[in-house]
């Protein structure tokens, strides 16, 4: 759509100096004009002041940064998107058999989804993360909305966190955690602080700080939680400091939200990867998950995702959350109205047959598998070339992301100097590392290093 753009918008503003009117050719002419197009003399609702322009996204702004690069020797260790061994997008073969399924289904049309989406779906997908045989599921206090991917599950969660909840109306999140959560909470009122989450010595886990912040937190705070594969560090607590962390956040009354978007990409194992918040449903939690099926299913740009609100245990449960239900669909309706079907459906086929599920849980293994080797590989190589410090954390750590320790200084220097895209803050995405870069990946890191 051709959209004109004014002449000059600095200029607006002294056309209309009638006092001068006539008094000088100008003057006479810019009058002439703005009655010929009295809109090119413009004025905008949304001036700079006011609407000021904004930074380009962090990492979308990368991936156009590498994709403009023109080296032979280019590596992407920017966006959390699986790669294979050729640093090549990765069709998991299970997604390719349940397309063709799909695609040779007479019965399939375009026909609007339900508002909470597709239902053979939504259901597979609360058991995936509860656990079939989870209490909430079995004393139906759960409800679970599909949504557009893991971003839209936690708007929604977020949406409806504004609206209805009444207890400290601030969300605490990692330091540092996925950026967009800043933006998601803040979009809808809800304000933002931290609690310390990675030790910079360790380069693991300050999981004393982290506690005792929540615990600093005021009565009924929003806790955010990320259960496996933590973004950006890779960094998990423990199922025992999981435990510990239930009973703080207890203790105080806070209410745990799960952003849940690698589940399968840790261990490579769904139960053991959704082992945290199966443990907080077992304890009798109410509690809200955003469920993303971006990189376990490799479908990033299909929007799979559905968000579950489950209510504690107690007699009227079952009142409780379809009352929650009632409001997450108005939510939903003036939102989005419905949720988009091809990725739903996807993950619906392979959820509901036993031997495509199986076969998914393979082409899990082979992804986490891959970037557990990658793990080891970069470990050993930088620790045969004698890089400065230590680098047990990049096995230590789990899952799409390590969180390097590299200084932002470094990580500018890896893109000027050697075509190496990761972002500032030193996270790399394991699935960018692959058997034909890593060499130069490590000899980078080590000249990087050993030069700073
Ligand atoms: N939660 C977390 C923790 C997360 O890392 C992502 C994506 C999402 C939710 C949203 O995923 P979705 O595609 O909406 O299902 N993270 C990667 C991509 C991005 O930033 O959008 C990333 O950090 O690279």
């Amino acid at each position: 759509m051709p959209v004109s753009s004014p002449p000059s918008s600095q200029g607006a503003s002294s056309t209309s100096d009638s006092s001068a009117a006539g008094s000088s050719p100008i003057s006479r002419l810019n009058n002439i004009a703005s009655h010929i197009a009295p809109k090119m003399a413009s004025t905008t609702n949304f001036p700079s002041d006011v609407v000021p322009q904004a930074p380009e996204d962090p990492l979308f702004g990368l991936m156009a940064a590498f994709r403009a690069d023109e080296s032979p020797d280019k590596v992407d260790l920017g966006i959390g998107a699986y790669r294979d061994d050729n640093a090549k997008p990765w069709i998991l073969p299970v997604v390719k058999k349940a397309d063709e399924i799909l695609r040779n289904d007479p019965d399939l049309n375009h026909e609007y989804a339900p508002i909470a989406g597709i239902q053979s779906f939504t259901s597979k997908a609360a058991e995936l993360m509860l656990g079939a045989d989870s209490p909430a599921l079995k004393e139906k206090r759960s409800a679970s909305i599909q949504t557009i991917s893991g971003t839209g599950a936690v708007h929604l969660g977020a949406l409806f966190l504004a609206k209805f909840f009444k207890g400290n109306r601030t969300v605490y999140v990692s330091n540092p955690t996925w950026a967009n959560h800043h933006q998601i909470f803040s979009n809808v009122g809800i304000p933002t602080k931290q609690y310390p989450y990675f030790d910079k010595k360790t380069k693991g886990l300050d999981f004393e700080g982290m506690k005792n912040a929540i615990k600093d937190a005021p009565e009924r705070s929003i806790i955010l939680l990320h259960p496996c594969a933590h973004n950006p560090t890779g960094v998990d607590p423990t199922l025992d400091q999981w435990k510990e962390l239930a009973e703080v956040i207890r203790s105080k009354n806070h209410f745990p939200f799960f952003d849940s978007a690698y589940q399968g990409f840790a261990s490579g194992n769904l139960a053991r990867d959704a082992a945290s918040v199966r443990y907080f449903v077992e304890q009798g939690f109410e509690l809200l998950i955003a469920q993303s099926f971006a990189k376990n299913f490799g479908l990033y740009g299909e929007r799979a995702g559905c968000f579950h609100a489950v209510t504690a245990p107690g007699p009227d449960a079952q009142t409780t959350i379809s009352r929650i239900a009632s409001q997450l669909a108005i939510l939903q309706r003036s939102e989005i109205s419905n949720p988009p079907l091809y990725g739903a459906r996807i993950v619906s086929l392979v959820l509901n047959d036993a031997k495509l599920f199986a076969e998914w849980e393979d082409n899990l293994t082979t992804m986490s598998g891959r970037i557990m080797d990658m793990r080891n590989s970069l470990r050993a190589k930088l620790e045969e070339l004698g890089t400065p410090g230590t680098w047990n954390h990049i096995t230590d750590q789990i899952g799409m992301f390590s969180f390097t320790g590299l200084t932002e200084e470094q990580v500018m220097r890896l893109r000027k100097e050697s075509h190496i895209y990761m972002t500032k803050n030193g996270r790399i995405s394991m699935a960018g590392l692959n058997t034909k870069n890593i060499d130069y990946f490590a000899k980078a890191v080590h000249a990087v290093v050993s030069s700073s």
